[in-house]
């Protein structure tokens, strides 16, 4: 590969409570982007994994409202693959606050399937650091109970 021509990137995607129902509609943005899907979960956040997930938000007035809609259904978290994946992801999902997202952005994925300001569809890691941070969260490199997260469809 052409390490000059490519910046690959990895980050973390969240389909959040509100928006699982609309999975496949999600799922379909993603294959009209250059991004792919090389890892996938569905899991209900524990308060305490949601609280951790979000930790440098715990002091904002939205944090209580925040953890409660993240733990109020299952989500879907993905990790995506592609050139500059962190910000094609983020232009993808459209502004925060879905409500603006609809005026700005009418065809992002918060606009379509998001509420508000909270209640706003889905996540995307904001910086390599919080990638790797979020990644970790969500596929860890240590296994737990089950099938390892040891097989990811980028290593074929
Ligand atoms: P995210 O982290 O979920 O990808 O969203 P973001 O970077 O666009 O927004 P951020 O500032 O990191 O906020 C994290 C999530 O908190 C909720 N939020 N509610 N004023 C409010 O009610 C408010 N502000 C933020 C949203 O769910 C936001 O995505
Ligand atoms: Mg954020």
């Amino acid at each position: 590969a052409n390490q000059l021509a490519s910046k690959k990137e990895r980050t973390l995607a969240m389909v959040k409570p509100d928006a699982v129902y609309k999975l496949g509609d999600v799922l379909q943005m993603v294959y009209d982007s250059n991004l792919i899907v090389t890892k996938a979960k569905m899991t209900k956040l524990t308060w305490r994994e949601a609280s951790d997930f979000y930790t440098e938000h715990q002091t904002k007035s939205f944090f209580n409202n925040l953890v409660q809609f993240m733990t109020s259904g299952p989500v879907v978290a993905m990790e995506l693959l592609g050139d500059e994946a962190i910000s094609e992801w983020r232009r993808i999902l459209g502004p925060t606050d879905s409500s603006i997202a609809r005026k700005e952005a009418a065809l992002s994925l918060r606009a379509q399937f998001g509420t508000d300001g909270t209640k706003n569809a889905g996540h995307g890691s904001d910086s390599l650091a919080s990638a790797a941070r979020e990644l970790e969260f969500f596929f860890p490199s240590t296994a737990g109970r089950g099938p390892a997260n040891t097989a990811s469809y980028s290593d074929c």
